[in-house]
């Protein structure tokens, strides 16, 4: 097979590292660029399963910086630009618009510039987002769904897919701009609710298994810090990233370039992520109580009631995406593309992940046997 030049940008965050092991592992023969800024303190933590590989290389670049972008595509001459770096965060969007737009839809116009100048047979992706829909009109979502977000993030991705449109019709460029639902994983950042609640459960299992030796050695239990979040009853459509890095390679190897959208075609709330990660984590019986901001999940044992999840307003948005639910059929019927996950595999795979970690940190840090 002949091999290739693929860069990725936003490689040490979930998606441009799933997206790495994923090329090494289908295609061991190409060359495959991860594109990072240079910080201060960089977290290798997504990466270290695959970047000790031959055909991995690092690569510095920041999308705010057009000579950084033009100078990577002038040396690599890659064939595939898959552009993953942003800032994700919906929640810190309305903090730092000004920063969002920069990264999220000038850096797409610097890279399709930049594709454009030094290298127009590069395929390009660009990363959208289920956001875009917003204040959703009707569900399940499809391609033909209006634009309308509610957040400065949302409206950075809306911007860029028009970006997207524009190059391909102008210059002919193969650049496709794929609408993602929600998508998570093990690689998945704390600040994103999934893995606040999955990292959370793992926290509190291991708190419990000290408690239980704690509680039968001196009669009482200790009390646990619970798990703090916003809106419960935001709905999302959820799946596995290693499932949507397949759909968007699909994506960029068709003989025209178009937009397409991944989803699962399911809508949870994140009521039901928290009551199904506690399952997986071992927790029986939870049930909520209260009301509005007073609403907490809990669970008996023994005698005492032990607070699991509460509010916390400092986590509620300023306007919220209610419900997001993707229709993946077209993308299914025109890539071929089916995803292995469920939702119940992705929260056990998750919780069950981060009770081995917590597990052994927990053990390093008591010296304690885990339960
Ligand atoms: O996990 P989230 O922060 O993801 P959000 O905002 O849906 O965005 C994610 O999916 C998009 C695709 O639809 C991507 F484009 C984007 O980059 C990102 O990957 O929040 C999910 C929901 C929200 O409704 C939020 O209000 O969870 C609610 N939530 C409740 N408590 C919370 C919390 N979200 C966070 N992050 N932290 C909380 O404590």
């Amino acid at each position: 097979m002949k091999s290739k030049k693929v860069l990725v940008t936003g490689v040490l965050g979930q998606d441009g590292a799933n997206m790495c092991d994923y090329l090494l592992r289908k295609y061991p023969n190409y060359k495959i660029y991860g594109m990072m800024r240079r910080s201060a303190n960089p977290n290798f933590q997504n990466t270290e399963d695959f970047q000790d590989h031959a055909n991995f290389k690092f690569v510095c670049g920041d999308l705010t910086d057009e000579i950084s972008i033009d100078n990577l595509i002038k040396e690599i001459q890659p064939d595939y630009l898959i552009n993953f770096a942003a800032n994700s965060f919906v929640g810190c969007s309305w903090d730092m618009p000004l920063q969002v737009f920069d990264v999220n839809t000038l850096g797409v116009l610097r890279c399709l510039e930049s594709i454009k100048k030094f290298k127009p047979d590069c395929r390009f992706y660009s990363a959208g987002s289920s956001e875009e829909f917003g204040d959703v009109d009707y569900s399940p979502q499809d391609m033909d769904h209006k634009i309308k977000p509610r957040s400065p993030y949302g409206a950075s991705k809306a911007a860029s897919r028009h970006l997207v449109k524009v190059y391909r019709e102008s210059y002919g460029l193969y650049a496709v701009h794929g609408l993602l639902f929600n998508h998570e994983g093990t690689r998945r950042g704390e600040e994103f609710v999934t893995r606040k609640i999955t990292k959370g459960v793992a926290r509190i299992y291991a708190e419990a298994c000290s408690a239980d030796k704690w509680r039968t050695r001196r009669g009482e239990a200790p009390k646990f810090d619970p798990i703090e979040l916003g809106n419960l009853d935001a709905k999302r459509d959820w799946s596995d990233s290693e499932d949507f890095v397949e759909g968007v390679w699909l994506m960029l190897n068709q003989e025209e370039p178009k937009d397409y959208l991944l989803a699962s075609g399911e809508t949870h709330s994140i009521r039901q992520f928290v009551e199904k990660a506690f399952l997986y984590g071992g927790f029986k019986g939870g049930f909520w109580k209260g009301e509005g901001i007073d609403e907490k999940f809990a669970i008996t044992y023994g005698d005492n009631v032990w607070e699991l999840v509460r509010i916390n307003p400092e986590f509620y948005r300023p306007a919220e995406v209610e419900l997001l639910l993707g229709d993946p059929s077209a993308t299914m019927e025109e890539l071929g593309w089916k995803p292995k996950s469920t939702f119940d595999d992705l929260v056990r795979k998750m919780v069950e992940h981060d009770i081995r970690i917590h597990k052994v940190k927990f053990k390093k840090a008591s010296n304690e046997d885990s339960c």
